[in-house]
């Protein structure tokens, strides 16, 4: 088995039996961003979008990493919006709130705002479950990336047209009723459709594309809150509705 398999391994049964693991980087601290996208493509399945993150000031001061990166969502991450989320399936837990684009038409490499709002077939407010594999949240840019960017669920709620423009939309973060994070689209690289140029751009970078029918997250546009059972979250979005669920 070579290096890669083996760091795939070890992040895939972090996240399997919820065991937070040393960063890869504390053994290879030279690993390579290009090894880390490799390990991430050693460790997913079925793919049904991908994800942005660090795409906002607000996520990159809070993780301390500051390049924008993308992972793949697979069928397994998508959770039920308003229904349970286990705490104890999970290590350490956050939420974010993220808008979601669905795309009707493929986009591969270097494209325009123009072609990037061509290609989207709807858009909905979503909530991000992140759970980094790394003991403490802590990790540099090669361990996220080998991590498959802390990806562990998602919920959207419900799809609206194309036309809705997502570039200023306020969200706010609710756990029992209280707002914890407040935060606007705007803060995602200016506008929410940036991050699915950036999206592509970065996708075609480690050989692959945005396939039509597929989800893409466009990154959280406030900080992450860590999730504790018996709390009810609540993202609330400007002109698109809201998405919940309880931890249980
Ligand atoms: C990395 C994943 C970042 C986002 O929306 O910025 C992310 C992390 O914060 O653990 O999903
Ligand atoms: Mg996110």
């Amino acid at each position: 088995m070579d290096k890669n398999d083996a760091f795939a391994m070890q992040v895939d049964e972090a996240a399997r039996t919820a065991t937070a693991i040393p960063q890869l980087t504390d053994a290879e601290p030279a690993l390579a961003t290009e090894d880390a996208y490799r390990i991430q493509n050693l460790s997913v399945e079925r793919r049904v979008g991908i994800k942005m993150g660090l795409t906002s000031r607000a996520k990159m001061l809070q993780v301390g990493v500051s390049d924008a990166i993308l992972g793949r969502l697979t069928d397994a991450m998508l959770l039920e919006e308003g229904g349970l989320v286990e705490r104890r399936s999970y290590i350490h837990p956050r939420a974010e709130p993220e808008i979601a684009f669905v795309l009707r038409k493929r986009l591969e490499g270097r494209v325009s705002v123009f072609e990037a709002l061509d290609a989207i077939d709807g858009i909905a407010p979503a909530i991000e479950l992140i759970d980094s594999r790394y003991r403490d949240f802590k990790f540099r840019l090669a361990d996220v990336v080998a991590d498959n960017a802390s990806s562990a669920g998602f919920l959207l709620g419900g799809w609206h047209p194309r036309s809705m423009d997502v570039s200023n939309l306020g969200m706010v973060l609710e756990v029992n009723g209280e707002a914890v994070e407040i935060g606007s689209s705007a803060a995602i690289l200016g506008s929410p459709i940036r991050s699915l140029v950036a999206a592509a751009r970065l996708a075609a970078q480690v050989g692959t594309a945005l396939e039509a029918g597929e989800i893409v997250l466009a990154g959280a546009a406030t900080a992450a809150i860590p999730l504790t059972a018996g709390t009810y979250v609540r993202g609330l979005f400007e002109q698109m509705g809201t998405v919940s669920f309880t931890v249980q």
